[in-house]
């Protein structure tokens, strides 16, 4: 029988892993809930249908709260680190002047915006406004005076056409919780939120083909699949307030990408509302559909700056029952590199996440976040890496899992590690790895840098970034290992510009000479569309912003935002 032969096989692990003191932490000092039974793998039988229910329920907590949406625990960190940022303003960004083509909103204009939308569509309320104005990191703060909330496609379209032929900017913004300063005006623009489009138009319960509005909460998405057997095909931190519509224009990658790859794969079509109101109608069901350009490609991280996303179409794989979720630890970064080889190679189609994060990652989550235990308590480790495999058969999955958890023990890949034994371990577990953003937050001001680069160069930067910082700050590492995305923090008590000047341009030289992205994840955002040439060649750049010409001539769609102001702005009147 399935159940007795993996009981079976688990004792022998545990017996051999005892040998070899693997697992120690957990069978010496964690919780007794987990003692001597690390290693035994949990059945799912009931427990494995809520599992994501589970793991989506302690998002709610995490990020959903008035206004921009983060937990009250954390407002008032926030407001601490708003206020270091008010005295050092220059150091967290560089804002360029305001493009004076741009008009000003008259009141003309407010009388038609309420004419289309009605009185609750237009926002000018000033405690509305202060959030839409500013970002999750509190470093990015515009000043608009207006935020309009369609209801509908045609209304984003008659909006969009108004603001063209006024020559207004506008800034989309979804759940604003992006990471570059993209989500927020960088001046006066107005704010366009899609958080009122949030239906579901339908799902196909045989292709798990899902059409939804743009303003859907991913975590609401995810909730109403699981009702149906069906999961998103991506997960992220911030699920408890990004949007579909903010999510697919961000190109945002998360947890899973590793199994399910990212958005360019699973959205199937969009439709999208351009700079002047034409609606391009895009919003396809197919898997195969090789009629000429694929435009809904073009709008697909392109964070708001080449039209409005108002419908997603996406595929979602099918929920399958076994879910299993290690904590592991290793003595040094190649220990880590080696580990994701073995993983790809030994788990094969059932890794569904590899994440790491460093000791002062650790540390960080442990000293600045509430109820966080250890979970490998008996001595500190240099790396952590979470795996979570996802399967439909319980017992090939766990036999899998242990052989290659065992493997890497012996052949000294792995110094330690616990398997979570029911839900709230594995909550416990990705807490940590998820709660990193938000321990940040917590400890003053924080540089984030976004980068993708071949695996077996990644901790190089952060060595070096440690060298040239020395006490200065706190070097911080994690992210998706499994994706080649390392997520590079540096922590201080303020902002510093003899800091900042200690990270920038070193750090983008650096990736751009590993040919890496400056922006694996995040987008360019204000942060970074000066930087663009570190990962683009000037003949791409060009034609990007021919592109941007040809579909917003006035620039009108999230102006300073992802190209140099030199080339979006050139030409306009
Ligand atoms: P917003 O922040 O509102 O906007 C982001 C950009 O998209 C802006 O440029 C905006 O103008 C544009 N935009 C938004 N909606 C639309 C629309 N309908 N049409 C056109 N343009 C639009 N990102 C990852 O990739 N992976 C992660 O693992 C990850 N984890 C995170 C964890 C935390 C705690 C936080 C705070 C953020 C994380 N992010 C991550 C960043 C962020 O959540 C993603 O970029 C997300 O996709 C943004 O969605 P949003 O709805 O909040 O968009
Ligand atoms: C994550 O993977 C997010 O947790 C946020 O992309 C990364 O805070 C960051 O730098
Ligand atoms: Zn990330």
């Amino acid at each position: 029988m399935t159940y007795r032969r993996l009981k079976h096989s688990s004792r022998n692990l545990v017996d051999q892993l005892s040998n070899l003191k693997f697992f120690n932490s957990s069978r010496s000092s964690i919780s007794a809930g987990l003692q001597s039974r690390s290693i035994q793998t949990f059945e799912l039988v009931k427990e494995d249908v809520c599992y994501h229910k589970h793991i989506v329920s302690r998002h709610i907590c995490f990020l959903k709260g008035s206004g921009i949406g983060i937990p009250a625990s954390l407002r008032g960190v926030q407001s601490n680190a708003f206020r270091i940022h008010s005295r050092n303003l220059a150091s967290v960004a560089t804002v360029p002047s305001r493009n004076p083509s741009f008009a000003m909103i008259s009141c003309d204009d407010i009388s038609y915006f309420k004419k289309i939308l009605g009185e609750k569509g237009v926002v000018q309320e000033e405690l509305k406004l202060d959030d839409a104005n500013t970002d999750w990191m509190r470093k990015y703060k515009g000043s608009s005076k207006l935020m309009l909330q369609p209801r509908s496609t045609h209304e984003v379209s008659e909006i969009l056409n108004y603001c063209n032929s006024r020559c207004l900017a506008v800034v989309p913004q979804g759940g604003n919780t992006g990471l570059v300063g993209g989500s927020v005006p960088v001046h006066d623009e107005v704010i366009i939120s899609v958080s009122s489009m949030n239906n579901i138009i339908s799902f196909d319960k045989v292709s798990g083909i899902l059409v939804c509005e743009a303003g859907c909460i991913l975590e609401n998405l995810i909730t109403f699949l699981d009702n149906e057997g069906y999961i998103m095909p991506l997960d992220l931190g911030a699920k408890g307030s990004c949007q579909i519509g903010g999510n697919v224009s961000t190109n945002a990658g998360g947890l899973r990408l590793i199994r399910y790859g990212s958005l360019h794969g699973s959205v199937l079509g969009l439709e999208v509302v351009l700079a002047n109101g034409t609606v391009l109608d895009m919003l396809g069901t197919l898997r195969k559909d090789n009629t000429g350009y694929d435009l809904k490609h073009l709008f697909i991280g392109s964070e708001g700056s080449l039209g409005i996303v108002t419908k997603v179409s996406i595929l979602t794989p099918p929920k399958l029952s076994s879910v299993n979720l290690a904590f592991l630890a290793c003595e040094d970064y190649v220990s880590c590199q080696k580990l994701l080889s073995e993983a790809k190679r030994k788990l094969g189609e059932i890794l569904s996440a590899f994440e790491f994060l460093d000791v002062s990652a650790m540390d960080l989550v442990l000293k600045h976040l509430d109820g966080i235990r250890d979970p490998l308590p008996s001595s500190k480790h240099n790396f952590y890496i979470v795996i979570e495999t996802t399967g439909s058969m319980e017992s090939h999955d766990k036999e899998k899992l242990e052989a290659f958890l065992l493997s890497s023990m012996e052949s000294g890949l792995l110094t330690d590690g616990v398997i979570a034994q029911d839900i709230n371990q594995a909550s416990s577990f990705w807490r940590i790895r998820e709660g990193i953003p938000e321990a940040l937050m917590k400890a003053g001001a924080v540089y984030k840098y976004d980068l993708s680069l071949p695996p077996e160069k990644m901790y190089d930067v952060v060595d070096e970034m440690r060298e040239r910082l020395g006490t200065a700050a706190n070097v911080v590492a994690y992210g998706h290992l499994g994706d080649g995305n390392l997520h590079l923090n540096i922590s201080a008590r303020e902002y510093d510009d003899s800091i900042l000047s200690q990270i920038e341009p070193f750090v983008y030289e650096w990736t751009s000479k590993q040919r890496g992205s400056i922006s694996a994840e995040h987008g360019l955002g204000l942060m970074k569309a000066n930087k663009i040439h570190y990962s683009k060649s000037a003949e791409t750049v060009q034609l990007m912003g021919a592109m941007k010409k040809l579909l917003d001539p006035n620039g009108i769609l999230n102006p300073y935002k992802v190209l140099p102001t030199s080339i979006s702005q050139s030409g306009v009147n």
